[in-house]
């Protein structure tokens, strides 16, 4: 019998302990939580860094709906100046894909010519008389070029687009 009692008395004592071990172990994980990952230090700006060349300034022009026309006629900029030309094609059509085309003046029947039939190639055909332009952007879509505003003068900018240029037209001014 006192062995029993014995045996009994040694397996609850196990028990308990075990039980109490279980519970320190979860203090000890409660109370020691893991240490956070390494996280960089945030770097402070290096003043040796060379200064990041600045942004271009952001010109937005559109269709006007399913016309044939853009929405700014007359644009100007400051000669040198970097500038990303985003295009808008607001038609609701999708017979009506349009870009932006910056020429030379007087070249709009020569440019619009050659590029009216290349939808291969974004309906441009490159040339001396071509000085910045787009990709095509179909109905609802938005494409963009950034490029560095020509010497001081008066431009045109058209979009090439099957005839499109006919009525589809603007003027730049560089100062
Ligand atoms: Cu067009």
């Amino acid at each position: 019998m006192t062995n029993r009692w014995l045996m009994i008395a040694a397996v609850s004592l196990g028990a308990l302990s075990l039980g109490a071990c279980k519970e320190k172990a979860a203090q000890a994980v409660e109370s020691h939580p893991e240490p956070p990952a390494d996280k960089p230090a945030p770097k402070a700006p290096d003043p040796a860094a060379k200064p990041v060349e600045s942004a271009p300034r952001v010109i937005e022009i559109a269709s006007k709906g399913n016309r044939l026309e853009f929405d700014v006629t007359k644009l100007t900029m400051k000669e040198g100046e970097r500038v990303k030309l985003v295009l808008v094609n607001k038609a609701t059509l999708d017979v009506m894909p349009h870009n932006w085309v910056l020429i030379r003046p007087g070249t709009a029947d020569k440019v619009g010519a050659a590029g009216q039939e290349r939808s291969d190639s974004d309906y441009v055909v490159p040339s001396p008389d071509v000085l910045a332009y787009t990709p095509v952007a179909k109905h609802g879509q938005t494409v963009e070029v950034t490029f560095t505003a020509p010497a001081a003068g008066k431009y045109e900018y058209i979009c090439t687009v099957m005839g499109h240029w006919i009525t589809m037209k603007g003027e730049l001014v560089v100062e």
